[in-house]
């Protein structure tokens, strides 16, 4: 961690300028409230632009303070510490009360910040906080170019890469498409202007959402996906936690049709979309990169040095490289796995349940384990994690006699 900055309230969600010099929050509770009236009390809380440039400048400056215990330079970006807009830290640019979200446009020029509590969204233009931050503009609520009234709840938006934002309305249970440009002309006066251009329903209560490369400069418009966060009838109710849902959404057209849904992990939280020419993922782990490693199928061997043993361990489909290991109790053991397994997803498990021992190791990958045999006994250990025909097959025995 590079520093933190001190600020005024709480901050939930982060979105950066493209450019890498602004970083944006928006911030709830800006009352300091201790009980749930009080965070709700100000009409306005704040979207918080952080200046990175300057921030990093203060701390090779030496102007910041350490908090007791942790070794991380703190500066102050704090409202009363922001007298002198030329040489402030942060912006506090005010938003309707208890805001949830903050995203930036795929053009780079607006950050759009939600809330909760009001039923619109604010617009901020990113080349008039920078201005505010230059001295040139000197209210922070002129950097607010537009505030729609979308339904309520707005909590997250999404971009299509063609003037579009697609904001998720929680207690109207849909997502909300709407078009910036228009919404800054109705800010601006133009009562011609209408900036909700569509509205699908959702099910039910949608938070987060992303659209296909939605926060990049390539956004392509073409597939949204709603989290929501209770699917209430969707599904079998299989017990007290139900599964929620996830929707896709095609936002290719001008009006948008939901495609599928499938039921996912409870609370669906914050994911990206992206291209799948961008996955670049290592199947197979290096196993120059584990010094530990056992290079080959016979390396595999028990070491003892005084109390503590290491064991070096192989595992190739389906079996490990010793079929017994034999320890005194009493013994601390490291077990040192190498899983010479090349294939692709070819990962093993290794547990011997009566010592609390269970983990996986990936392609090529090692992994290591440190746990005292207190009790004597004959215990298996046994792969985890399907990984051939012979895959219940694939285990050995720790005999550990008696000191
Ligand atoms: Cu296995």
């Amino acid at each position: 961690m590079r520093w933190q900055c001190r600020v005024d309230g709480n901050m939930d969600l982060v979105a950066t300028s493209y450019d890498g010099k602004l970083a944006a929050s928006n911030q709830y509770n800006t009352e300091n409230g201790v009980v749930f009236a009080d965070m709700m009390s100000a009409e306005r809380d704040a979207c918080v632009f952080l200046h990175i440039e300057r921030i990093e400048q203060a701390v090779r400056d030496g102007r910041f303070t350490k908090i007791p215990g942790a070794d991380v330079p703190v500066v102050d970006g704090r409202r009363a510490s922001n007298g002198d807009p030329a040489t402030a830290l942060t912006c506090y640019v005010p938003v309707p009360k208890n805001p949830h979200g903050v995203n930036a446009s795929p053009d780079g020029r607006y950050f759009i910040c939600a809330g909760k509590l009001s039923p619109t969204v604010t617009v901020v233009e990113l080349s008039r906080v920078l201005d505010w931050f230059a001295g040139k503009l000197a209210d922070p609520r002129d950097t607010v170019v537009a505030e729609p009234e979308l339904g309520l709840g707005p909590l997250h938006t999404a971009f299509d890469g063609r003037g579009n934002a697609y904001t998720t309305v929680f207690l109207d249970s849909q997502v909300v498409k709407w078009n910036i440009e228009a919404a800054i002309k109705a800010f601006g006066g133009d009562q011609t202007a209408t900036a909700v251009v569509d509205r699908v329903d959702v099910h039910y209560q949608p938070g987060h959402t992303n659209a296909s490369m939605s926060e990049t400069r390539e956004a392509d418009g073409k597939w949204l996906v709603s989290g929501n966060k209770f699917s209430k009838d969707r599904y079998l109710p299989v017990g007290p936690l139900h599964p929620e849902n996830e929707q896709l959404v095609d936002i290719s057209g001008d009006r948008m049709r939901l495609a599928h849904e499938a039921p996912v992990w409870s609370e669906p939280h914050d994911f990206i979309i992206v291209h799948r020419d961008r996955i670049h993922t290592r199947q197979i782990y290096d196993l120059a990169e584990f010094p530990d490693a056992t290079t080959d199928m016979t390396g595999s061997k028990v070491v003892r040095d005084g109390r503590r043993v290491k064991v070096h361990l192989t595992s190739v489909a389906p079996a490990f490289g010793l079929t017994e290991i034999r320890v005194r109790q009493g013994d601390e053991v490291t077990l040192i796995l190498t899983n010479l397994d090349k294939v692709e997803d070819l990962t093993h498990g290794f547990a011997i349940p009566k010592f609390d021992v269970n983990f996986i190791v990936h392609p090529q990958q090692t992994k290591s384990v440190t746990f005292t045999v207190d009790r004597p006994g004959v215990y298996w250990y046994y792969c985890t994690h399907f990984c051939h025909a012979l895959h219940l097959e694939m285990r050995g025995r720790l005999l550990v006699e008696r000191a």
